[in-house]
């Protein structure tokens, strides 16, 4: 997979994928991720990037003109019905969509490319929106001064689910999320910390009993915290 990111806070993702899985995945090849200065793209000789708003208020609006040299740069159109097959071009915005495991699991499985538009300010012009952008996606329901940090949460989901990039071929499937419910607590040495012990089914070896350990405690925890991910989308339990 090739993710592109554009931003106008380039140095922002100087260590972000430098790390453990993402860092590994592109040792590997497994994705190639470039980070792009939106103001490289500015067409005036001040290299301007951003405007005040039509209309008045407010804060300041992330310009069309460099967005579609970029956008054009990097697919090879700014007609979004003639990118290439797997070309998805995401807007990072409170406006969009919230992403879900779902969605990641749907992106690792079908994109070929992304490329991804970090908002700022007040917004984005509406027009990059319309033309150029398949997908507007938030993280969730607050917010950011930016979408930076999005663009970051957005590759981590997505990477880890490529083909390949976790050591284990089956850790992804026990994540939280990916069976609809929260994951179980977890242990490891020593047995008894300060008098606490670790539950006792975990050392006896029953592996069909620690499934259904874990299995309870899953639901248990999912019911304590998150009772809407066992509610299913007409409503019912
Ligand atoms: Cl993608 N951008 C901003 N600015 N705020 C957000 C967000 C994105 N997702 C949640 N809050």
């Amino acid at each position: 997979m090739k993710i592109d990111v554009l931003t106008i806070f380039p140095e922002y993702f100087d260590s972000i994928f430098e790390f453990g899985i993402i860092r590994r995945a592109k040792l590997a090849e497994i994705v190639e991720i470039n980070v792009h200065d939106i103001r490289e793209y500015a067409t005036d000789k001040h290299k301007m990037v951003d405007d005040r708003p039509f209309g008045g208020g407010d804060g300041m609006v992330l310009k069309v003109e460099p967005l579609f040299a970029a956008i054009e740069n990097l697919t090879g159109t700014s007609d979004r019905d003639a990118y290439p097959a797997g070309t998805r071009v995401v807007l990072l915005t409170p406006q969009g969509k919230p992403l879900k495991q779902a969605d990641a699991q749907n992106y690792a499985d079908d994109a070929k490319h992304i490329v991804m538009i970090c908002g700022r300010y007040e917004g984005v012009d509406e027009r990059v929106t319309e033309a150029l952008v398949t997908d507007e996606i938030s993280i969730g329901d607050y917010v950011l001064s930016g979408g930076e940090p999005a663009a970051a949460v957005f590759v981590d989901t997505l990477v880890r689910l490529l083909p390949g990039a976790l050591g284990s071929d089956t850790s992804a499937e026990n994540d939280s999320f990916s069976d609809g419910l929260l994951d179980c607590p977890h242990y490891t040495r020593p047995a008894e910390f300060r008098g606490m012990k670790v539950p006792e089914v975990l050392l006896n070896g029953n592996h069909a009993e620690i499934e259904k350990w874990r299995h309870e405690k899953a639901l248990e925890k999912t019911r304590s915290v998150r009772k809407d991910l066992l509610i299913g989308e007409n409503g019912d339990m």
